[in-house]
């Protein structure tokens, strides 16, 4: 029996992964953050019906932060595979938290690796990259071959562990791939990213819980797919003869105020849109009912204006394909929120 490792198999990610792993018979080893409320909402259900113990899926206190306990774990659970998924994972709020966000997400990712070495090279090792390494745009659609211009704390913190995890590949021949995936959102989003945001507001708005969605800037351009296709790629990764690194994107890009217009349709709601700037408004075009507000709190102090990826590498070496659609994603997330 193949034995996985997953940091952050809490988030979104890691449950989409931790699913997919068991349903292929793997033993899946999580590592769990102590934190003062329990964390586990998203994997509670595969917990479910086994007494909290589950003798393929276990799950482990440990922390990106924690060197020791990283190799000890590892030495514990004897894993062919590790994805390491663990990270401080919002842009904006990077910009606040800089340090920790780069002691986790790059150091982390350097200690995870140091682990493997000492441990056991022979490990299978996935780092979560992320486009947000493309940052200012200079081409697209972004692919493999396009140079990085991270824009955020969150993004310099992210091209350390890239160049890490390449480095470690080509200095120790360890299996290391970088997946750098474009956004993946899903019913299980945290519900401070915009997709969520967006979602869980209108189903708020719609059952009187909430007067306005207050959002920032509506004209970031984002290459948005499921999060459910997604961890299928980072398996296939790990699956090849060589270890290399892929591009994972849907190929297309929209805007927030495109998502916005698609989420509110499928509530029956038109949305028109009123005023410029910090001043603009969604306002339900039938009522005239203010539903939208920007506040700059939400902006950036440098955006990313434009994601579009190339997925061509990951279609023809890996086969991989995205299976959802940006309407149906959009119609996913709405429903959930609406408890549909
Ligand atoms: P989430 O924010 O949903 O999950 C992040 C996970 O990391 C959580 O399990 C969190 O634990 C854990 N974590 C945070 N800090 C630490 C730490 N110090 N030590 C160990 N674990 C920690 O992110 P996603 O699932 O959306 O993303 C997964 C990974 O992929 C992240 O690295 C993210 O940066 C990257 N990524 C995501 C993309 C996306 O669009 N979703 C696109 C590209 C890259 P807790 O639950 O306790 O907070
Ligand atoms: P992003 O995702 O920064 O791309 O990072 P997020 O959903 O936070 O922002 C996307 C775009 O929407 C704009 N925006 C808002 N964003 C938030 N969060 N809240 C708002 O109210 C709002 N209004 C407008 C943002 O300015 C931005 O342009 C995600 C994370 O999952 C990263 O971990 C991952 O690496 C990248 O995707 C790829």
């Amino acid at each position: 029996m193949k034995k996985a490792f997953i940091t952050g198999v809490t988030g979104q990610d890691g449950s989409y992964l931790a699913e997919l792993l068991l349903s292929k018979g793997y033993e899946v080893h999580g590592m769990v953050r102590r934190s003062s409320s329990i964390n586990t909402e998203r994997i509670d259900h595969l917990l479910e019906g086994h007494s909290g113990d589950r003798p393929d899926f276990v799950l482990h206190y440990g922390d990106l932060a924690d060197p020791g306990g990283l190799s000890r774990l590892l030495h514990k659970i004897e894993p062919s595979e590790v994805y390491n998924l663990g990270a401080q994972s919002h842009v904006r709020v990077s910009f606040d938290i800089p340090e920790f966000t780069a002691d986790v997400d790059a150091l982390g990712t350097m200690r995870l690796l140091e682990s493997i070495r000492e441990v056991n090279p022979g490990i299978r090792f996935y780092q979560a990259s992320s486009s947000e390494l493309y940052g200012l745009v200079q081409q697209v659609p972004q692919s493999e071959q396009t140079s990085f211009y991270p824009r955020s704390p969150y993004a310099v913190a992210k091209l350390y562990a890239y160049w890490i995890t390449v480095n470690y590949r080509e200095a120790y021949n360890l299996y290391a791939c970088n997946g750098i995936l474009f956004n993946h959102e899903s019913p299980r989003r945290g519900k401070n990213f915009v997709t969520r945001k967006i979602t869980i507001g209108l189903a708020n708005l719609l059952n009187g819980k909430q007067e306005r969605l207050v959002l920032g800037n509506l004209d970031a351009k984002r290459d948005w797919g499921f999060a459910g296709d997604y961890v299928e790629a980072m398996w296939l990764m790990l699956q090849q003869e060589q270890p290399e690194d892929y591009v994972i994107a849907t190929g297309e890009t929209h805007t927030v105020r495109e998502f916005c217009e698609l989420a509110f349709r499928h509530a029956g709601i038109t949305l028109a849109w009123t005023g410029e700037g910090k001043d603009e408004k969604g306002i339900d075009a039938s009522t005239g009912r203010v539903l939208i507000t920007v506040s700059e709190q939400y902006l950036r102090p440098s955006e990313v204006d434009l994601l579009l990826g190339d997925p061509a590498k990951a279609r023809t070496r890996l086969g991989w394909e995205k299976k959802v659609s940006f309407k149906e994603l959009v119609e996913m997330m709405v429903k959930s929120d609406q408890g549909v």
